[in-house]
């Protein structure tokens, strides 16, 4: 079971390398990595079981954070009736094409891997078109918007060694341009 111990913080040298495309089939490693990771958002997500285990909560968690440096990230993006939004681990992920409208979320971004509190927008795509693997090699090309599409950018960057406050502007941290959207 990942652990916060298991995350690795800001620093490290894996969460500012690029990460390898993953080759299928997976290894008996490479599935039991990317259950392990789904498990955490899981189990991060379950109240109870956060607090026994002292899991700060997580809608997706990627390989370089738990120092694996493998394009491979677990998503679990829960909407406000608790619904799924989205969910799956995503191997190889490629943005094929975003609308030009930017977003941001209004209480900015955190990181399993910042410890500290870096506020500012992190503007990103509004809507993108994300080609991917799934853990069993299957391609699948789909539409996300909004909070779902904010959270791959986010999990993506970290397969490229991008960090969310790389993106945070430091003099003007909440300036944007007036067409940028705002998620609350
Ligand atoms: C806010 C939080 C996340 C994504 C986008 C906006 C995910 C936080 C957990 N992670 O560090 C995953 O990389
Ligand atoms: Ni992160």
């Amino acid at each position: 079971m990942i652990k916060m111990k298991d995350i690795i913080r800001d620093g490290k040298p894996t969460l500012r390398a690029e990460a390898a495309k993953v080759t299928f089939p997976l290894t008996a490693e490479q599935k039991k990595l990317a259950e392990d990771m789904m498990l955490y958002l899981e189990n991060s997500q379950d109240p109870k079981i956060a607090e026994k285990y002292h899991l700060r909560a997580g809608v997706g968690l990627a390989a370089p954070q738990v120092d694996v440096s493998l394009q491979m990230a677990a998503v679990l993006v829960p909407g406000p009736d608790n619904e799924i939004l989205f969910k799956d681990v995503i191997v190889n992920p490629v943005i094929v094409s975003h609308s030009v409208q930017g977003a941001a979320l209004s209480e900015g971004e955190g990181c399993l891997s910042v410890d500290k509190d870096v506020p500012g927008y992190v503007v990103r795509h509004d809507r993108i078109t994300l080609r991917y693997d799934d853990v069993d090699g299957n391609e699948h090309k789909i539409r996300l918007k909004n909070y779902p599409a904010i959270v791959c950018q986010h999990e993506i960057d970290h397969l490229h060694g991008i960090l969310f406050y790389d993106h945070i502007d430091k003099k003007e941290p909440f300036t944007m341009d007036d067409s940028d959207l705002i998620i609350e």
